[in-house]
């Protein structure tokens, strides 16, 4: 950061209040650590201020009406170097399609994005592309205000990207078929906490449970309820909750990600027919899905809704996450953790924890808080260890 960007960051700020402020730099500060994660080899390393300067630039853009569109790049026609902007729908090696305005067009990345292409690049990202020969090539990734990402099964340390820009990151689960495991949904909880975007949970094949078990269900959701998050009881099939869904999607974009047979593709279906995403009935044996969408695509739906739908992962794990950032994850101990005897306590084993004694006292769910203590690892104290294995998608 220069001088002059120096500068514009202290009057910009100096014009916020107290609590926007801490909200600005809440969300640059997740955004930062994402792009940490995505980075590799010895390329410089952006600072929590180049993106606090990059929201209130483009918080000012959105004040006075438009879009950041670098390098003269415009969402419908060629900028004066020929390149356009557009959104990626769909990724696959080496390549992506665009949606430029009207137009869907095939691209090629250049060597070093498909090198890192699983953590650099990703459906709803916004690029820039020029024309090359019949096809066009990216020729940048722009700024994201989300990213939605989870460990890379075969190095916990990396991260791979699952979505990007995202307003809403739907986690879906079954009520039933596969069985609802509330441990995954945590997980979910912790990687949408550190994505910037915000989180609505939905339990589909409602219509497979009898009176007593949506009891059951109903109450082992409370404490979501209780996180303030929106909770829809659906059934893609029978049509119940769809329109609650719609409502809560209204105007933005999102990503549906669960385990494979949930019903993503089902519930994408039912909230607009001609989307006509393939779907797959679960194994008969053990319920669990036959992975039918294999690779995310993102359709436009009417009400300003669109939607990114994602193959079941099979082993979502946020073992790349330190001890502060599963914490987020775990919006309800905030309130205590201010009170922590120690101000890095990991809320495990130290003495003087407000949040240890949040949950004896009743105030936090002890599912929830063993949740956590399971991802923070065997003996807590460790500063990662995960408990990806046991759930499969
Ligand atoms: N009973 C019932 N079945 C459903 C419901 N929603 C989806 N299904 C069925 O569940 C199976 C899996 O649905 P999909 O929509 O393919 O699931 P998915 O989450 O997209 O799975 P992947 O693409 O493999 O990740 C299909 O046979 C659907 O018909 C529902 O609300 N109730
Ligand atoms: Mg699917
Ligand atoms: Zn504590």
């Amino acid at each position: 950061m220069d001088k002059r960007q120096r500068r514009r960051l202290r009057d910009l700020l100096a014009g916020l209040d107290d609590g926007e402020r801490t909200r600005l730099t809440k969300r640059a500060a997740k955004l930062h650590k994402a792009e940490l994660r995505t980075m590799t080899g010895d390329a410089r390393r952006p600072e929590l201020k180049d993106f606090l300067l990059r929201l209130l630039d483009e918080q000012e853009e959105a004040a006075a009406g438009f879009a950041a569109a670098p390098d003269g790049a415009t969402d419908t026609a060629p900028g004066l170097d020929g390149s356009r902007r557009g959104t990626v729908i769909a990724v696959s090696a080496g390549a992506c399609v665009v949606q430029a305005a009207a137009d869907v067009l095939d691209a090629v990345l250049p060597a070093d994005l498909t090198r890192r292409q699983q953590s650099g690049l990703a459906v709803g990202d916004e690029v820039l592309i020029e024309r090359l020969g019949e096809t066009h090539r990216v020729t940048a990734v722009l700024p994201r205000r989300s990213l939605l990402t989870r460990a890379d099964p075969h190095d916990a340390r990396r991260s791979r990207a699952i979505a990007a820009n995202v307003d809403v990151v739907v986690v879906v689960v079954a009520a039933k078929a596969p069985p609802l495991h509330p441990r995954l949904i945590d997980r979910y909880l912790v990687a949408v906490a550190r994505s910037g975007a915000r989180a609505a949970l939905v339990v589909n094949k409602f219509d497979l449970l009898d009176d007593d078990e949506r009891r059951d269900v109903g109450a082992s959701l409370q404490p979501y309820r209780e996180l303030g998050l929106p909770v829809l009881a659906c059934s893609a099939v029978a049509g119940a909750g769809i329109e609650e869904l719609r409502e809560v999607l209204a105007g933005a974009t999102c990503v549906f990600v669960g385990q494979s047979g949930v019903g993503k593709s089902s519930l994408l279906n039912a909230l607009h027919v001609t989307a006509a995403a393939k779907t797959g009935a679960v194994r008969a044996g053990d319920g669990r899905g036959r992975h039918t969408t294999s690779a995310s695509s993102l359709y436009e739906l009417p009400g300003g809704i669109r939607v990114i739908d994602t193959p079941g992962i099979r082993r979502f794990s946020v073992d790349d996450a330190d001890a502060a950032t599963l914490a987020d994850g775990f919006s309800e101990f905030m309130a205590y953790a201010a009170r922590c005897r120690y101000r890095d306590c990991t809320h495990a084993h130290e003495p003087g924890c407000a949040v240890k004694a949040a949950v004896d006292a009743g105030a936090i769910t002890r599912d929830r808080y063993t949740s956590y203590r399971k991802l923070l690892g065997g003996d807590g104290d460790r500063p990662r260890q995960g408990d990806g294995a046991e759930i499969t998608a």
